[in-house]
């Protein structure tokens, strides 16, 4: 095993590139059979993994858990195996594709199991459980005698009340429930950087960063670098929606010089501020304008019909309507009867035409904007079902992530009137930017602290002795936000937010949150010719624009994500210019408004 391992590690330096001319050589055709071979055997292991991951995801029992957990385990020995078979061809000179596909292979799992048998049947068992944990979790405040709250209806609470002490309990009530799951989290640690050492990485954080087709260390200094060019736009919103909350609740329970109580931004992890824009529109006259969840409720529109407007902004791009499976398999709305896992997520589940959602919508602004979020990792599965398997992604996950977001920054208030969802189009523009902001600014740091707290636990800088605080440490880093009570290491913050049990990697929303603004502000004044400001354009309906978004998706990562990004941007680099651009009149107004304040914390 050990000689596996070394091997590996210098696999991707090792493998050379083919000469141009001339047919491979013998060598170089076993590797393409090789990869091949192995491609068919991980689809059809994908796909079980999926279906059977579907069915505990919206079904949540022991038999539904254990399922799964073999399914994963099968995924996991598979891939593990082929990749260290892979190290034969160390010194074999390969085309640039076959080096990429053996790399996609080695990188492939963000959960990658130790060979021993015994270990991945753990680690297979503990990623299910961990997952499940969170899907079931309720809190049952005293209040309510015996009622349960489940997570979605907690969003409610604690986008719109205004009570300190009934959005404490709200808060603290959901942290009980990743209290179990800190044993877990600590051994999951352990094996899944074993079985990423298999691999040749130095451990799960260093796989993890090594699907950006730069070295490690580079991405995470490009992380570094775009959040510098934002983090000034955050301080200043973060300034003045401070201000605000002191108003409203005070300065003995809102610091004005220092981090925000974490219960008070109108989101469970403060990761996204939409619910306070009641209280911060620049022009509150105006601000009932702008309440999309009104609309919805005044039309009557439902879940499904949700999904359906959302769909229509796809096909209006000239890309195809879901398949008839799409509306018959998904699950778009909380069942009662049973437990799922409530987080949102798309799939495509044999590979093919077989697209589902799953969520538990609730007639808001926020899952209208999450609809398109999910609708977009449709349209992006389908357009490259038919590349070979390991190619099966987005140039880079923070693409995936983008694609969705991308059409929800073309709903305009032109646009809703346009499909008839409001009556006028006019209005603030401050307070349109204002509602943006809170979604898209407020998120920047949170997007970002998700992973450099992981990736420090994965590299052993964080031990499960500082787990709780060195995530609030770089909660308040960062974000300028607080824990409203003390916390200690008997509590599990980090596992009340999904993508920490699930497992699903973090950094990609921040890149998305980056590059979706990069692919508007392309499209607006490359395809559409648009010259006013940013948050004013649409590309509803345009056919050419939906074009160039198709043919990027088309790639897949089949490329290194730069020519992805490249074709639909006509830039090789991610690069926060678009976003500040787009805001620019916001943070103008925003440093008007905070002239004499004391800002920071
Ligand atoms: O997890 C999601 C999507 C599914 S990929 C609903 N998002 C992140 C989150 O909820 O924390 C979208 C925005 C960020
Ligand atoms: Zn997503």
């Amino acid at each position: 095993m050990r000689n596996n391992t070394i091997a590996l590690g210098m696999l991707a330096a090792l493998l050379t590139s083919a000469p141009a001319s001339a047919g491979p050589p013998p060598a170089a055709r076993e590797a393409r059979a090789f990869l091949d071979d192995a491609e068919e055997g991980l689809l059809d292991r994908w796909i079980d993994s999926d279906r059977t991951e579907w069915v505990r995801m919206t079904y949540i029992t022991d038999d539904t858990q254990a399922i799964a957990a073999s399914a994963r385990e099968e995924l996991m020995d598979y891939v593990g195996r082929k990749a260290a078979e892979a190290v034969h061809f160390v010194g074999t000179p390969l085309t640039d594709t076959l080096k990429r596909k053996i790399h996609l292979l080695r990188t492939f799992l963000d959960m990658p199991a130790p060979p021993d048998p015994v270990k991945r049947e753990e680690l297979a068992r503990i990623g299910t459980e961990m997952d499940s944990l969170y899907g079931k979790g309720k809190h049952c405040p005293e209040r309510l005698q015996g009622k349960c709250l489940t997570l979605p209806d907690m969003y409610e609470v604690l986008a719109k009340s205004r009570d300190y002490d009934e959005l404490l309990d709200i808060w603290t009530g959901w942290r009980k429930v990743s209290v179990p799951m800190r044993p877990l989290f600590q051994r999951f640690v352990t094996l899944a950087n074993e079985g990423a050492r298999a691999l040749g990485f130095r451990d799960l954080a260093e796989l993890w960063k090594s699907r950006y087709d730069m070295p490690p260390d580079a991405f995470e200094a490009e992380t570094d670098r775009l959040w510098k060019q934002v983090e000034p736009l955050y301080r200043d919103l973060h300034c003045y929606v401070r201000s605000r909350l002191v108003e409203t609740y005070g300065k003995e329970r809102v610091p004005p010089d220092g981090p925000i109580p974490a219960h008070l931004l109108g989101n469970m992890w403060a990761q996204e501020w939409s619910g306070l824009f009641d209280l911060v529109a620049p022009e509150p006259a105006q601000a009932a304008a702008l309440d999309l969840e009104a609309a919805l409720k005044a039309r009557g529109v439902d879940e499904r019909e949700m999904v359906r407007i959302a769909e229509a902004f796809f096909v209006s791009l000239g890309l195809d309507p879901l398949p008839a499976s799409f509306w018959e398999r998904s699950m778009f709305t909380q069942p009662r009867d049973r437990e799922v896992v409530c987080h949102a997520s798309a799939w495509d589940v044999d590979q093919d035409e077989d697209l589902r959602i799953k969520m538990c919508i609730r007639i808001n602004a926020e899952d209208f904007t999450t609809i398109h979020h999910e609708l977009g990792h449709n349209y992006y599965q389908r357009a490259y079902r038919e590349l070979d398997p390991l190619f099966r992604n987005s140039a880079n996950d923070g693409f995936h992530e983008a694609l969705g977001d991308l059409i929800a920054l073309s709903v305009t208030r032109s646009y809703l009137q346009e499909i008839g969802l409001v009556r006028e189009a006019s209005g603030s523009a401050l307070n349109a930017l204002m509602q943006r902001a809170l979604e898209k600014i407020a998120f920047l740091p949170f997007g970002l602290l998700v992973d450099r707290w992981r990736w420090g636990v994965f590299e052993g800088r964080i031990g499960p002795d500082d787990y709780n605080r060195a995530w609030w440490d770089l909660r308040t880093r960062y974000q300028g936000v607080a824990a409203p009570v003390p916390r200690s290491e008997a509590d599990f913050d980090p596992g009340a937010k999904y993508h920490v049990p699930a497992n699903v990697p973090y950094t990609r929303y921040f890149l998305a949150a980056i590059l979706q603004f990069q692919f508007h502000r392309a499209l607006c004044r490359k395809v559409l010719h648009f010259k006013g400001p940013l948050h004013e354009c649409s590309i509803y309906g345009n056919k050419e624009a939906g074009a160039r978004i198709r043919t990027m998706m088309e790639m897949g990562m089949s490329r290194p994500w730069p020519e992805a990004l490249a074709a639909l941007t006509g830039e090789t680099r991610m690069d926060a210019s678009a976003i500040l651009e787009y805001f620019a009149p916001l943070h103008d107004w925003l440093k008007k408004q905070n002239r004499g304040r004391k800002c920071g914390w």
